[in-house]
């Protein structure tokens, strides 16, 4: 059998986008392989125990490392958090028909993703309602591995507190892609329950679920969780070059 080396990507995001979602967001629910997706989780799991920060319920990485009064120090991102997904998703057109705002990064300030945050989320656990805030760009692409989770996003009530029913869910497959951006970024909050399985799930309560793989099954609207891990790859507005410059007085020095 033939195995394919790359998903059967849209041919624009427009075939991607969520309807009911202000704009604008996009589902791509095969965006990485099987095997890619092993890569990319056996990278995760060899990495160096001090790259590891361990929150009170849950771990993280970031990558290339984390930011500093809401700055980045300027380094690559590794080879394996590169490729395939940052190629790809720059590969992404925005329509069908060749413009010079041509990929979703077109307009960020380095026109590409230059950071990457993975968060693990065993069953039980998830992330309490927030903005990002203000030190990326309004772009947030989730690429998900290993397992299924809901997203759920929240609006702010009149009297400036939270409402906590989510006024959407999204549902994020293994390997799949979901770009928020704009509105959902600047006005809304996102989260996930923390809970072990995500339930009632279908047509009316899924924003996303005519773009979900189609051997998608959800039984009795029914997700039991496994340990799903994301990549959040963003634009840091604010990249200083004081690591490049060390790298250069070093290698002077040798
Ligand atoms: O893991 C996710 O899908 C969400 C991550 C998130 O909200 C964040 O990194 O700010």
């Amino acid at each position: 059998m033939n195995i394919p080396s790359e998903p059967p990507l849209p041919r624009s995001l427009d075939d991607a986008r969520i309807l009911q979602l202000p704009s604008a967001a996009f589902y791509i629910s095969e965006f990485i392989t099987e095997d890619e997706e092993k890569l990319i989780l056996n990278k995760i799991a060899s990495a160096p125990k001090p790259r590891w920060k361990q929150l009170t319920r849950r771990r993280l990485q970031t990558w290339p490392s984390d930011l500093i009064n809401n700055k980045l120090v300027d380094a690559p991102l590794p080879g394996w958090l590169e490729e395939p997904i940052v190629t790809r998703l720059r590969s992404l057109r925005l329509q069908d028909v060749d413009s010079q705002h041509s990929h979703i990064f077109s307009d960020s300030p380095h026109k590409r993703p230059n950071h990457v945050l993975i968060n693990e989320y065993p069953p039980g656990i998830g992330i309490m309602p927030h903005k990002d805030g203000a030190a990326y760009h309004p772009i947030v692409c989730t690429v998900s591995l290993g397992s299924s989770i809901c997203l759920n996003i929240h609006e702010m009530k009149d009297d400036g507190t939270l409402n906590n029913n989510p006024i959407w869910r999204i549902l994020q497959e293994p390997r799949s892609l979901l770009i928020t951006t704009a509105d959902l970024y600047t006005d809304y909050l996102h989260g996930i329950d923390d809970i072990i399985e995500d339930t009632e799930l279908s047509e009316q309560t899924i924003v996303n679920w005519s773009l979900l793989r189609p051997s998608s099954t959800f039984c009795d609207g029914r997700n039991p969780r496994q340990m799903r891990t994301s990549l959040t790859y963003r634009d840091v507005l604010s990249v200083s070059k004081l690591g490049s410059k060390l790298g250069l007085l070093f290698s002077q020095k040798k």
